[in-house]
């Protein structure tokens, strides 16, 4: 058994009740982790929330041709977390990213909250990756600290830009601290679309900026903090804004990024099930992920080593 192995707890539902275990092209793991957040805490529940709420959605839709159930993915469980640890709780997403990765498969992380990234991350990279991010999120996350701590949902990005000197695009961005606002405006490896450019550009014409902005990177990150939707259509969040996308735009708009044959990992992250009416924020994540999942399958070719 491999360290990563240890720290990965199966669960009783799987996410679209794929295999519990096993190889797949997509490995999803949960990463139940609130312990920075710092308004509406409850990110721990989602995995549970978001895997109960794909077993009752259709695996079949208009909008993609394909079906979920012909993705092929393994759900591995939940990473058993340190609740108060963030430090550690990085440690264990870092080991079980980098062993997924390493055997080739691509990781599907369903947080708890944006921090999380920072372990898959450094994950990626120990597993000789280079990963560009496209992060969709009404927040940069970009602070330098945030309440006296230095990783956290509010500084995930700075922590990670700093580490690996990547490229991050941002898409539907609409709230900032004077500080993080400079840091995307003058370094040239951050680039944005805000939620207001998002309507004006469109799907597409989004997507294209997206792809100019990272064409010389080699892979390929896609997170999705789920607030970068409207909170009339996904309430459960930890720290909602208004002013977001609605998933007719965004749903077609993720598919198209998720199709990126550089694609390596995926992250969706800060559902706040306790926060939520009628589950509708796990049930568009879940419906997110789907169709994340069934554009990014079948991609042309194997995957690149
Ligand atoms: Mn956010």
């Amino acid at each position: 058994m491999s360290i990563a192995e240890l720290y990965l707890v199966k669960q009783p539902l799987t996410f679209f009740g794929s295999p519990q275990g096993g190889d797949a092209r997509f490995i999803v793991v949960g990463v139940p982790f609130d312990s920075t957040s710092s308004y509406r805490s409850g990110q721990r529940f989602a995995p549970r929330a978001i895997r109960e709420a794909s077993l009752n959605i259709e695996a079949n839709g208009f909008s993609l041709s394909g079906s979920v159930d012909n993705v092929s993915m393994s759900d591995w469980g939940d990473v058993a977390v340190v609740h108060g640890s963030t430090q550690q709780t990085l440690d264990r997403v870092a080991i079980v990213t980098h062993y997924i990765a390493s055997r080739n498969f691509i990781p599907v992380l369903v947080g708890g909250e944006h921090t999380i990234t920072l372990g898959a991350v450094r994950g990626l990279v120990r597993a000789g990756l280079k990963p560009c991010l496209i992060v969709l999120d009404a927040h940069f996350d970009l602070r330098s600290d945030y309440l006296g701590v230095k990783y956290s949902h509010a500084t995930v990005m700075k922590r990670v830009l700093e580490e690996t000197q990547t490229k991050i695009f941002y898409i539907g961005v609409r709230a900032y601290e004077a500080e993080e606002v400079k840091i995307a405006d003058e370094v040239e490896s951050v680039d944005y679309v805000t939620s207001w450019n998002l309507e004006v550009l469109g799907v597409s014409g989004t997507v294209v900026k997206a792809r100019s902005a990272l064409s010389d990177c080699e892979n390929i990150y896609l997170s999705i903090d789920m607030d970068f939707y409207d909170p009339a259509f996904a309430p459960g969040v930890a720290n909602p804004e208004p002013g977001g996308a609605s998933p007719i735009k965004a749903l077609p708009l993720i598919a198209q990024l998720a199709s990126d044959e550089r694609l390596v990992g995926i992250d969706l992250v800060e559902v706040a099930p306790p926060h939520d009416c009628s589950d509708i924020t796990s049930v568009l994540a879940a419906k997110t992920l789907q169709q994340a999942l069934i554009a990014a399958w079948p991609v042309k070719g194997e995957r690149r080593a």
